[in-house]
């Protein structure tokens, strides 16, 4: 009833984001289409009781910080109740908040204040798998014969006692664990410590519905759906080929998109989503361009899709992951123009992000070694803001954070970077080839703390943090680049300023120009008869082009100066726009 209520006053009225425009609500242009996410990291975001920890009344506190970046959509990393073996990721009750982050009086006083500023709360729902803490996971452990028994994917061992199948957990080493009191195996996509639900049961399925409706009715504005591309497991579980000395198979090959996934998610849309105004974003590493259509737009299962090739662009195969693949700037365009292209034709929509929280920071990702990490950073935050599709930018992103170098891997928390240090080291890696990989890979990167003041520990706590604030706090933080006209965080403002005011930024097609240049990234935005054309060169040299396809056309936002048209400086973006008659 209450869904119908929504949908009806919906129907009626005027939609604001958190941008600085209004626009008429209309269904093929919804609100998350026109406004700028951003996903804090709960933990490291804001720390309101000085244990180290960030939490939500921290996130309570800095909502000006959003507001004033011109975002209307929050994605929060997960801050249920968990053990933190996955920091939130491995969740044991999706009822309650962890006490680490707040309570639920908390939550609900940040979603009303989040409100108050047209910002949305978007909730991460991890629901290919829950804690070993879970109970149900604890009640389905206890026997092989419980009302939960069948909730999880149990299996027995081979003859020779050993695991059901020879894959590799994402996060390394097999993806079974013994159970004694069963005489089983379980499946875990990821940590032992994550249990992968069996989604082929009606009755896992409706709880989660039940849980994604509660956050529905608390007045969230989203979803993101966490690692949602392995729900799906193969009818017959046999082992996969091998890609590694100790003869595993990555599961990442033999379960990512199986057929059938999108049955389960058609249902989960249509019993969470329907006759409401969120959005749901799934990630979805291991769906390719190709398969965009059947995932988003008129006949998918979500509004947009984190697609994975422009990120993984770098990455070697698994088992080489301390090495970094060679790359060139065309292969990059082509990744996001195809998504953008498959995702159009559609009527789909795109997320644009070059960061999250599992990725290396997109300076030192993308950028040449010797780039100018303001000037660099940008030219990032140029592409980020002006693509089609809902950018998300990732905290910190936006005050030029670069990755972490510690030399130490016991100085990194992240079990998957710990891991992934230690295949190395056995797949006969030396240590320093296994460091390079921490510093080019770590998840470590993207979790340190938020910079708000050239204070100790940055403003982020009173306390010890968690993990330590990065060194270069003192120059860059949000009260300092606040305060300077020239800083990435007040152009990052500027863009979203742009956004607002030039409607061709939002809702224009997506067209790419200069495909085979090696330096520039540009593409046209066209729109009731304004066409916008946006030109960044990602090189550290001066780079040319042909400027016919900004004749007539005024300079709207340019890093430079001195911008002329036909030329960019290093690292320069430059945006153009061209009204019609
Ligand atoms: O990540 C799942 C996932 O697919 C990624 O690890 C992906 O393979 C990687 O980013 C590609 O480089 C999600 C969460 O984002 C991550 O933080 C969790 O650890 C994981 O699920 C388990 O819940």
């Amino acid at each position: 009833m209450w869904k119908k209520l929504i949908a009806l006053m919906l129907g009626a009225g005027m939609v604001c984001s958190g941008m600085t425009a209004c626009y008429a609500e209309d269904t093929s242009f919804p609100w998350w289409k026109k406004t700028i996410a951003y996903e804090i990291y709960v933990r490291s975001f804001k720390d309101s009781d000085g244990d180290g920890t960030g939490d939500i009344r921290g996130i309570i506190s800095e909502l000006d910080h959003l507001e004033n970046l011109g975002v209307g959509a929050v994605w929060l990393t997960p801050c249920y109740v968990s053990p933190q073996a996955d920091n939130g990721y491995d969740i044991e009750d999706y009822y309650n908040i962890d006490p680490d982050y707040g309570s639920m009086e908390d939550m609900e006083e940040l979603i009303a204040e989040a409100k108050k500023r047209d910002i949305r709360i978007v909730m991460d729902l991890v629901f290919n798998h829950t804690s070993d803490q879970c109970e149900w996971f604890r009640e389905s452990s206890a026997g092989r014969d419980n009302d939960k028994s069948d909730w999880y994917i149990w299996r027995d061992p081979k003859p020779d006692g050993s695991a059901p199948t020879n894959w590799r957990s994402i996060f390394g080493g097999s993806a079974w664990t013994y159970d004694e009191n069963r005489g089983q195996y379980y499946l875990h996509t990821f940590l032992s410590e994550q249990p992968d639900l069996n989604w082929e049961n009606p009755e896992v399925r409706r709880a989660l519905i039940d849980v994604a409706d509660y956050w529905v009715e608390k007045g969230v504005g989203g979803f993101r759906l966490d690692a949602i591309t392995y729900i799906k497991k193969p009818d017959t579980f046999d082992d996969g080929e091998a890609d590694a000395e100790d003869g595993t198979a990555g599961i990442h090959a033999v379960t990512a998109n199986t057929d059938g996934i999108l049955d389960f998610l058609h249902e989960f849309k249509a019993e969470v989503q329907d006759g409401t105004d969120i959005f749901m974003v799934g990630e979805a590493n291991g769906v390719l361009p190709e398969d965009l259509p059947e995932w988003v737009g008129e006949n998918g299962v979500f509004d947009m899709v984190f697609e994975f090739s422009h990120v993984l662009i770098d990455a070697p195969s698994e088992m080489d992951w301390c090495k970094t693949r060679a790359w060139t700037l065309p292969e990059w365009k082509a990744c996001f123009t195809e998504s953008q292209e498959k995702t159009a034709d559609t009527g789909g929509w795109y997320p644009v992000f070059l960061e999250n929280h599992d990725q290396p920071r997109s300076i030192s990702h993308f950028l040449p070694k010797d780039a100018d990490r303001v000037a660099g950073g940008k030219a990032l935050a140029a592409l980020l803001l002006t693509m089609r599709g809902t950018p998300f930018i990732m905290e910190g992103e936006e005050l030029g954070y670069v990755n972490v170098s510690w030399d130490d891997i016991d100085d990194y928390q992240d079990i998957s970077t710990k891991n992934h240090y230690d295949f190395a080291l056995a797949a006969g890696h030396s240590r320093e080839e296994a460091m390079e990989g921490v510093h080019r890979f770590a998840r470590d990167s993207a979790r340190t703390p938020m910079q708000w003041d050239g204070s100790e520990n940055a403003g982020f706590t009173t306390g010890t943090p968690w993990l330590p604030v990065y060194e270069d706090y003192k120059q860059y933080n949000v009260e300092s680049e606040m305060a300077d006209p020239d800083s990435l965080l007040n152009w990052y403002i500027a863009l979203s300023r742009l956004r607002g005011a030039h409607e061709e930024l939002v809702s224009g097609d997506y067209e790419e120009l200069f495909h085979d240049e090696e330096q520039i990234f540009a593409f046209s935005r066209e729109y009731g008869g304004k066409r916008a054309v946006v030109l960044i060169n990602l090189s550290t040299e001066e780079a040319a082009y042909d400027d016919s396809c900004v004749e007539g056309a005024g300079l709207l936002l340019s890093t430079n100066r001195n911008s002329v048209k036909g030329k960019l400086a290093p690292l320069e973006a430059a945006v153009y726009e061209t009204v019609q008659g």
